[in-house]
């Protein structure tokens, strides 16, 4: 209706003004769609990063808690051998020097070390105590430590802790291939998303350029 009339009273005032301004409306539009694009782009594709950045910190996350450890040496953590006969957790990655405070809340049990890397000295804790014990160990050589309490070894009370480089759960890697995935999903929507932008911009620009040229 309206955009009829403005589109018709453009193309009766004359091709050649028409001519010279769709030109330069087309110029226009080329640069601004240009910096459109260029903004969108920006924008979306830093959401885009920020975005994988926040997933591949997930990522670190996820092995920070299995491992806890984040830099060698000072770091802590603690296994609770509760009621429920259990460590918990059962299984833990950390990074050398990280220290590791058993603390005895429910049931009595005890740590025997089944399997230990060759030069590593942890003894456990072999007798059976109660709920508000604690054992520290400071774990500073790389390898699986295996131990169970005796009591519930039956139950399947069982543990193990992981020293690796920096507390990094090599599985948590397996994690890995669904990152790219859905950064690649992300990188679509975004094209599709600035494309659409691209296209908006463009429809705009030129009617908006239409309107005005009339004066
Ligand atoms: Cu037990």
């Amino acid at each position: 209706m309206t955009n009829d009339d403005a589109n018709g009273s453009v193309s009766r005032r004359g091709f050649l003004k028409a001519g010279v301004g769709a030109t330069a409306v087309s110029a226009g539009a080329a640069a601004t769609t240009g910096t459109a694009g260029a903004q969108e782009g920006n924008e979306t594709s830093g959401n885009g990063t920020t975005t994988a950045g926040n997933e591949t910190t997930t990522t670190g996350n996820g092995t920070t808690g299995g491992g806890g450890g984040g830099g060698g040496g000072g770091g802590s953590e603690t296994v609770q051998l509760t009621g429920d006969n259990v460590f918990d957790p059962a299984e833990l990655y950390i990074a050398p020097g990280t220290t590791v405070t058993f603390e005895w809340t429910g049931g009595n049990h005890n740590i025997v070390v089944d399997s230990q890397p060759s030069d590593a000295n942890w003894e456990g804790h072999q007798s059976i105590v109660g709920p508000g014990n604690t054992h520290e160990h400071t774990f500073e050589v790389l390898g699986d430590y295996n131990y169970y309490c005796s009591p519930h070894q039956s139950l399947g009370m069982e543990g193990v802790i992981h020293v690796t480089e920096g507390g990094v759960n090599p599985n948590a890697g397996g994690g890995g291939p669904t990152l790219p995935t859905s950064a690649m999903t992300m990188g679509v929507a975004t094209l599709a998303a600035m494309g659409s932008t691209l296209a908006l911009a463009f429809f705009f620009i030129k009617y908006g350029g239409d309107y005005e040229m009339p004066e």
